[in-house]
Formats: C-alpha cells, sequence, structure tokens
C-alpha cells in the first residue's frame, strides 16, 4: 500500500467522520482502528464505512465488542445483521504500507483492545507491551490522543480519535501512514454536528457535545489514563 489513512476512535460521530474521509480522499486504504461503532450514528456510521469496500479493513476496539450487551437504544439502532459483523471482526491487522513496512493496527495495545497506552507510558512498560511484535510499526488508538513513541527500533503512533479527542481543541484527529507517519486533524462544523447528535436521541448526547465543544487538555488526559494502566 501506498497511502493508508487510520481512523481511530470514530464514536459513531457521523459528521466528523464524513469531514475526515473528505480530506482522505488520496488514501489507497482505510483502516478503522476500532470503537467507531459507539455513539449517536451507530448505524450510519458502520453502514458508510463498509460502503467504502475494498478500501477499507476493520478492527474491533472494545467499545465495539459490548455492542450487544450495553442497552436497548444502541442495540436498537444497530440490528442484528450490524451486530454479527461486528462480533466478527479481528482485534488487529497488519498491513505492508511503502516507506515504513510492516505496520501493526491494534486497539488498545497488540495484547489487548483494552490496554492502555499514553505519550507518558514509561519504557520498561513499553517494552513488555510490545514483546513478541515484529512489525516496525504499530498503529493504536484507544486513548483518543496522537502520540508517537520509539522503544528499541520500534514505532508506537497512536492515530488519535475522530469522533471524540482529547486533543484540547476540537476537530477530528487521525493519521495517514506512507511513506513515512503524518498526524492529521480536520476541522468540522460543530453547530451541525451539534444538531445531528441531538437529533439522534443518543442518551449520551450532553456529555458527548461538552467533549467536543470543550476537549480535555491532552497532557492531563495522558497523566490521568496512565495512573489506570497496570501491567
Ligand atoms: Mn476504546
Amino acid at each position: 500500500m501506498r497511502r493508508v489513512a487510520a481512523l481511530y476512535d470514530i464514536h459513531a460521530n457521523l459528521p466528523a467522520l464524513e469531514a475526515v474521509l473528505a480530506e482522505a480522499g488520496e488514501a489507497d486504504l482505510v483502516v478503522v482502528g476500532g470503537d467507531f461503532s459507539h455513539g449517536p450514528m451507530p448505524a450510519e456510521t458502520v453502514d458508510r464505512l463498509r460502503a467504502l469496500g475494498e478500501r477499507v479493513r476493520f478492527i474491533r476496539g472494545n467499545a465495539d465488542r459490548i455492542a450487544v450487551g450495553e442497552g436497548r437504544w444502541k442495540a436498537g439502532r444497530l440490528g442484528a445483521e450490524r451486530v454479527e459483523f461486528l462480533a466478527g471482526l479481528p482485534e488487529t491487522a497488519a498491513v505492508e504500507i511503502d516507506g515504513l513496512g510492516g505496520v501493526l493496527f491494534c486497539h488498545g495495545s497488540p495484547r489487548s483492545d483494552e490496554e492502555i497506552i499514553t505519550a507518558v507510558t514509561p519504557p520498561e512498560r513499553l517494552e513488555r507491551i510490545l514483546a513478541g511484535v515484529s512489525e516496525p510499526v504499530v498503529v493504536c488508538g484507544h486513548t483518543h490522543r496522537q502520540f508517537a513513541l520509539r522503544s528499541g527500533t520500534t514505532r508506537v503512533v497512536n492515530a488519535g480519535s475522530v469522533g471524540m479527542p482529547y486533543e484540547g481543541r476540537p476537530g477530528a484527529f487521525w493519521a495517514m501512514l506512507g511513506p513515512d507517519v503524518e498526524h492529521r486533524s480536520t476541522a468540522y462544523d460543530l453547530d451541525a454536528a451539534e444538531a445531528a447528535v441531538r437529533a439522534t436521541g443518543f442518551p449520551g448526547a450532553d456529555e458527548l457535545v461538552d467533549t467536543l465543544r470543550h476537549p480535555a487538555a491532552a497532557d492531563d488526559v495522558a497523566r490521568h489514563f496512565e495512573s489506570l494502566a497496570t501491567g
């Protein structure tokens, strides 16, 4: 592959996804890095991504994994066929990208869709997390903040979150891979997004709109997540 767009933690924020897809047009492939189905527009988001056909590959995040058990609102929106689709997704995917070599896509870490890696993860913990990984580049998400780390010869990249970023400023955050790693942010119309989110009846609408308009400061979030990390 020449150019691969890594879209992580979309959280069923369709307006943010549309803005990113419009900007990622040159990508040969879109890798959806998990946690795309949990949020205000689950069915629409799943369908929009699947419609990319041969140009998309999915991995599942922790919030996609628990799709069935988390309440009638979401299960009703998704319907049985989409829930089954989510259940069948792999947790990781490896893609060969020009200039980078083998790239391993995972949600939390290569060994768990819930494991936390942050910009301040200590080198010893990172080394344990990456034990057994042979690819020179690992792309993760889950903590909703872009970063790039190194552990020995391995690069670890957080692509950021399209739909619910904690970057201290609004926007949709993602990464373009090949021939190097490029962190990107895409602006979109928050007023229109708020109206669309509220129109869905999504139970978490107030909280989500507040997060989109006033995202938490990135460094505070990294320290908070790191304090929760174990292993
Ligand atoms: Mn997650």
